[in-house]
Formats: C-alpha cells, sequence, structure tokens
C-alpha cells in the first residue's frame, strides 16, 4: 500500500476523552473512530489487525479440532425466556421489538441459540464430540463503556460451545480450549496467565479467565511470581490426547492465581512473600463448563450407546478479539506510538523514502516494495512529499515492527537502513539482504492453516 493513496486519518493531538494509552493510540493512529457510546468504526488499519487477530483464533481453533460457522446478530427472545436468562440477564441485554411485535435481541452470547442448532440435528451419541464457533460481533448495554474497544457495547467476541456425552469428556474439551488459548495469545505476543474466576450470568462452577498483566487492567488479580515463567511455545500437542491436555492445564493452574471474585487471603498467604503479586489485568477470553445448565430447560439430549435419552454437557469458551486490540497495545508500545508484534501488525515493513522524487530514491523504494511482495509480505511504503522527521514520526505511531528508511547517501554506497521499531536498532544492508532479513523473520508468522 502507497501512504498516499491509503486512507489513515492520524491525529496530531491526543484526543482528551480517551483515558488509557491504548486508547489514545487507537484514536491517534487512525484505527477507529467512536460512532456512539462504546460502539466504534474501524478504520481500513484498525480492521487489518482485527482480521489479523481473528486469523490467529480461527486458525487454532481449526487447528483445536473445533468447527467454524457463523450464527447471527439478532436473536429471537423466546430462547432465551425458554432458558430462564431473558428476565435473569438484566439491563445488559438489548431488547428490540420487531414490526410484528415479536421480542428479539441483539446478542451477547450464543449459549441458547447454539443449543437450540444441536437439538434440531444431533441425537445420536455418535455424532459427539462436537465443538462449534463462530467470531460474531455481540452487543452489551454495558454500564459504563470506556476505554475504547476494551469494554464496548458492540465488540466481537471469538465463542464456541463444546457437547459432550459425559462430564469427561466435556472437561477433555475444557482443557483443550485452555490450550488452544495458551497458544492463541502468544502468537499474538501476549503473555495471557489463566486465573481462577467466577462464571457470573454464562453459569457454571469450573472457570478460568485469562488475563494480560497491565496496570490499565479491569481486574484485580492475585498470583505467584513463578507463572510469569511460564511459556507455550511451539510445543506440538495431541488435541485428541486427554493425558497431554490435562498435563498443560495442569502446568499452567497448578500455581495461585485468581481475579478478586475468587481470591482467597489464606491461601494467597501460603506462597513464599516474595513471590506473592498483587496487579491487575485485561480480561482477553474466558471458558467455563456448565454441564446440562441449557441442555436441561432446552431439552437437547442424545440417545447414549444403551439407548437412553440424556442431557449432553456443555460448556461455552469465549475469546475477546476486539478487546485483544486494546490488550495489546496496552502491552506493546512506547512513547512515540504502537510496537504491534509481528503477529498481527497490520502491514509487515514500513518504507520510507527520505528524497521523494529523486529518481534514484524512488526507483529503489519502487523495488523494495515489489521484492517485499514478492514475499508475500505487505509493505506501507510512505510516497508522500514529507519530510523525514514527519514520516519518521507516523512510522512509530502506527508501530509496524520493520521501517527500511532509502536515501541517495546510502544509495551511493548501495544500502538501506533497516530498523526494529522494538529495539530502535538500525543496521545498513543492501536492500536485498535487508528484504531478505525481514522475510526470514516472519518465516515463523506464516499462516498455518489452509481452512481459515
Ligand atoms: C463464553 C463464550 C461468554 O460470554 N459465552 C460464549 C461465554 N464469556 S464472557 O467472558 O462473558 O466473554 C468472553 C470474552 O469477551 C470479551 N468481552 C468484551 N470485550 C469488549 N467489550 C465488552 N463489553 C466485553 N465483554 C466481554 C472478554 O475478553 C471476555 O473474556
Amino acid at each position: 500500500m502507497r501512504l498516499s493513496r491509503y486512507f489513515l486519518p492520524v491525529l496530531k493531538e491526543t484526543p482528551a476523552e480517551a483515558q488509557i494509552v491504548s486508547h489514545r493510540l487507537m484514536l491517534r493512529a487512525g484505527l477507529i473512530k467512536q460512532s456512539s457510546a462504546g460502539i466504534y468504526s474501524w478504520l481500513p488499519m484498525g480492521y487489518k489487525v482485527l482480521r489479523k487477530i481473528e486469523r490467529i483464533v480461527h486458525e487454532e481453533q481449526i487447528r483445536a479440532g473445533h468447527i467454524p460457522m457463523l450464527m447471527p446478530t439478532i436473536q429471537p427472545a423466546d430462547l432465551w425466556k425458554e432458558s430462564g436468562r431473558y428476565d435473569a440477564y438484566g439491563a445488559e441485554l438489548l431488547r428490540i421489538r420487531d414490526r410484528q411485535d415479536r421480542d428479539m435481541l441483539y446478542g451477547p452470547t450464543n449459549e441458547e441459540m447454539i443449543t437450540d442448532i444441536f437439538r434440531a440435528h444431533v441425537s445420536s451419541y455418535k455424532d459427539l464430540p462436537l465443538t462449534l464457533y463462530h467470531i460474531q460481533w455481540k452487543f452489551r448495554d454495558e454500564m459504563r463503556p470506556r476505554f475504547g474497544v476494551m469494554r464496548g457495547r458492540e465488540f466481537l467476541m471469538k465463542d464456541g460451545y463444546n457437547f459432550d456425552l459425559t462430564k469427561e469428556d466435556a472437561l477433555h474439551a475444557y482443557n483443550r480450549h485452555l490450550v488452544s488459548y495458551l497458544r492463541t495469545y502468544e502468537r499474538m505476543g501476549l503473555q495471557a496467565i489463566p486465573m481462577r474466576a467466577d462464571s457470573g450470568p454464562i453459569g457454571g462452577d469450573d472457570t478460568h479467565e485469562f488475563l494480560v498483566l497491565a496496570d490499565t487492567g479491569e481486574s484485580e488479580v492475585f498470583y505467584d511470581a513463578q507463572i510469569t515463567d511460564l511459556k507455550f511455545g511451539d510445543r506440538e500437542i495431541d488435541y485428541d490426547s486427554v493425558e497431554q491436555c490435562r498435563a498443560v492445564l495442569d502446568e499452567f493452574t497448578s500455581r495461585y492465581a485468581r481475579t478478586d471474585e475468587t481470591h482467597d487471603a489464606a491461601e494467597f498467604a501460603k506462597i513464599p512473600e516474595q513471590r506473592q503479586r498483587v496487579a491487575r489485568g485485561i480480561e482477553v477470553g474466558q471458558i467455563f463448563y456448565f454441564g446440562t445448565k441449557y441442555s436441561d430447560p432446552l431439552d437437547a439430549t442424545v440417545q447414549d450407546a444403551d439407548g437412553n435419552k440424556v442431557p449432553v454437557h456443555m460448556g461455552s469458551h469465549g475469546i475477546g478479539v476486539s478487546r485483544l486490540m486494546g490488550a495489546i497495545i496496552e502491552a506493546s508500545h512506547d512513547e512515540n506510538g504502537i510496537i504491534w508484534p509481528e503477529g498481527v501488525t497490520p502491514f509487515h515493513c514500513g518504507i520510507v523514502n527520505l528524497k521523494q522524487g529523486d529518481a534514484e530514491a524512488d526507483a529503489a523504494c519502487e523495488a523494495l516494495y515489489k521484492a517485499l511482495e514478492s514475499h508475500g509480505l505487505e509493505p506501507l511504503y510512505d510516497d508522500r512529499n514529507e519530510r523525514a522527521g514527519g514520516k519518521f514520526a507516523t512510522m512509530d505511531l502506527i508501530g509496524l515492527p520493520w521501517r527500511i528508511t532509502v536515501g541517495p547517501r546510502g544509495l551511493k554506497n548501495g544500502v538501506v537502513e533497516l530498523t526494529s521499531r522494538r529495539t530502535g536498532e538500525s543496521e545498513e544492508l543492501s536492500p536485498e539482504a535487508a528484504v531478505a532479513r525481514v522475510a526470514e523473520v516472519y518465516e515463523a508468522h506464516k499462516p498455518v492453516n489452509a481452512a481459515v
């Protein structure tokens, strides 16, 4: 993309309404525009990042054996009356009446709807286990929408639902989700710690939230510092293996880590004092096992091997796709702007032309652009007639992890400059070597799943 032809409405001023750094940077870098309280338009570059996040979520869900689909945003109230949540959910539920006077609602989550689909089509234990998911907009009429996309009213969620014959099978699905989430967040450059939490209006006894540590997080968290040393990395997991998934769950949940809702001061005190941590975190996901809470009232049953009709055991599992963008920025920025992790960056590499209009510099930039594209990479070329300082400031603000700077002086010696946004370190290289270096970095971030 050439910046002169793109739509990147960066702001010079710091917007006064934004209280936290990610919200400020998302507005300044032209990623989002507020439409009304807690509702945002995703401007082109913000939309690109959103799709990158979505892609990673899809890839890891499919890798874990979960099946993508899409349910509507608007749901009939009748299903929610059946489950008993129509009244129980309270003022966060946006109720709508259509022209036929039917009660509808803008879905805040989809347990009822997926259970309705299941009961219409599945009747035998032979069709289990089954996990279906979608990535769809949700609406929750939050009392205090704030911090930009972090606590929105309209927000994008990945929500998945498992159906299993027994509690043991459903707990395996729970563990499998935990493993797939660890990998998902790490691919986005995040450490998200699973913590014991409260299940709120979704219900059930077993639940973990995934928290990214950040001073601006809305949840107070208590944990054993040892937990921050754990990395999932690129280990191979057989998602069908009960033992392997269970072992990962044990590894990542055996140390104390809880949100304030489930905090137990006496248990916490047993951790050696120098390892006790009280901090704040951003909740980027939550997994639930709730057994037959929805299958009982909605009568979602299967025939087991003995021909008995039994309610299915279920859980649901959510990732805050749009919130993740805020969380990533909270975790990765400096005083000059965003620092995108390679896995989600909107463009792979910036190209800054120090002397636009200089025949040699222009030609070198064009050649770099083509060379990067030929490696399957997407460059953002700042081809505007701007001063170098302005171009650097824009690049730093929008946070592409790599920048190649091209100027007549370097070209005389056959070199361009490759700069890492994260470390600020620069290196002079031939254009070919610079492209090869960038391509090599992104090898580890290639799409992994053709099914997405
Ligand atoms: C699990 C999937 C559920 O709704 N039902 C389907 C379950 N869980 S949850 O914890 O309530 O939400 C899942 C994740 O969605 C994000 N989230 C939000 N993001 C932005 N703005 C909001 N108002 C908002 N509310 C929830 C969180 O990341 C949460 O973990």
